[in-house]
C-alpha cells in the first residue's frame, strides 16, 4: 500500500505497467512531440486486463453524481471499453445503470442493411459520455464530439483512461511559426468550450509518483529521468 496514490489507481497502474500497456522508450505521438512513455490501451485484450480497465473506468464514471443514458467509445479502442465498462457499471449498481447503453461510431459509413454510421444504441436526445483511451492535443475526442454533435446526443462528459495532462502543441512547435500560445491542456479547453466534467483514471503525476515508490520494479532510472524532463517540458497550467 502506498501513502500518497489511492488503492484503485495503484492497482490499475500495476497492472498497465505488467502488461507494458504503460511503456517507457522513445515514442512519436500523433502530434509530433518524441515522449518517453505510451499508453496503449490496444494491449488490455486478456481477460483480467479487460476486467482491470473497465472496472477502473466503471469507479471513475460512479465516484460522480453525473446521469448519463449512453457511453459512446470512439473506433477502435473506444468498442471493447465502452461494451465492457456498460456491463461493469450494471454490476455495480443494476438500478443506477441497468438502462445504460453502448454505442460507437463506424469508421467508414455503410450505404447497405441497416445502413448509419453508429452501431448499439441511437444518440438522438440522449446523454452522452465519451469514453475513451488518450488525451494529448485533443484531435481524437474532437472528432468524437463532431459525431455525437451530428447525431443529435446530448454530450454531458468525458472519461479518459490517461491524461497525459500536456499543453496543446503551439504554432511555432507545429513549424508554423507565430506566437508560443497557450498553456493549457486539450483536456482543460474541452472542459470550458463545451462546460462538461473531463475525468481521467490515471494522469502522469500519478505514473511518476507510483514509479518512483516502486523503487526499481517499473523503468530504469534514466527513465525516471526522462519522464521528468518531459513533464516540465510539456506540462499544462490547467
Ligand atoms: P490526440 O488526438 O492528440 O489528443 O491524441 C490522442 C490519441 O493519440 C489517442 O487516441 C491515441 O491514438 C494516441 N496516443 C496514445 O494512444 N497513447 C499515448 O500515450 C499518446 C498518444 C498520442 O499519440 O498522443
Amino acid at each position: 500500500a502506498s501513502p500518497s496514490i489511492p488503492p484503485h489507481k495503484s492497482s490499475f497502474l500495476s497492472h498497465c505497467l505488467s502488461a507494458d500497456a504503460l511503456s517507457f522508450g522513445t515514442y512519436t505521438l500523433k502530434s509530433g512531440r518524441q515522449s518517453p512513455y505510451f499508453f496503449n490501451a490496444g494491449l488490455f485484450h486478456r481477460g483480467p486486463l479487460i476486467r482491470a480497465i473497465s472496472t477502473a473506468f466503471a469507479h471513475t464514471l460512479a465516484s460522480t453524481p453525473l446521469p448519463f443514458d449512453v457511453l459512446f467509445g470512439p473506433a477502435y479502442k473506444g468498442i471493447p471499453l465502452a461494451a465492457t465498462v456498460v456491463d461493469k457499471l450494471a454490476g455495480l449498481d443494476e438500478e443506477r445503470y441497468g438502462n445504460v447503453s453502448y454505442s460507437f461510431n463506424r469508421k467508414e459509413a455503410k450505404d447497405h442493411g441497416e445502413g448509419g454510421s453508429i452501431v448499439g444504441a441511437g444518440l438522438k436526445g440522449k446523454r452522452v459520455v465519451i469514453i475513451d483511451d488518450v488525451i494529448t492535443a485533443g484531435t481524437a475526442i474532437r472528432e468524437a464530439i463532431e459525431v455525437i454533435e451530428r447525431e443529435g446526443g446530448k454530450l454531458v462528459g468525458i472519461v479518459v483512461a490517461f491524461d497525459r495532462q500536456e499543453r496543446m502543441p503551439s504554432a511555432s512547435e507545429k513549424g508554423e511559426g507565430g506566437e508560443e500560445g497557450t498553456k493549457a491542456s486539450a483536456i482543460g479547453e474541452v472542459r470550458r468550450q463545451y462546460g462538461i466534467p473531463v475525468l481521467a483514471i490515471l494522469t502522469l503525476d500519478d505514473l511518476i509518483a507510483y514509479v518512483k515508490e516502486q523503487k526499481g520494479s517499473f523503468g530504469t532510472e534514466e527513465d525516471m529521468t526522462r519522464l521528468e524532463e518531459y513533464r516540465s517540458r510539456y506540462r499544462a497550467t490547467d
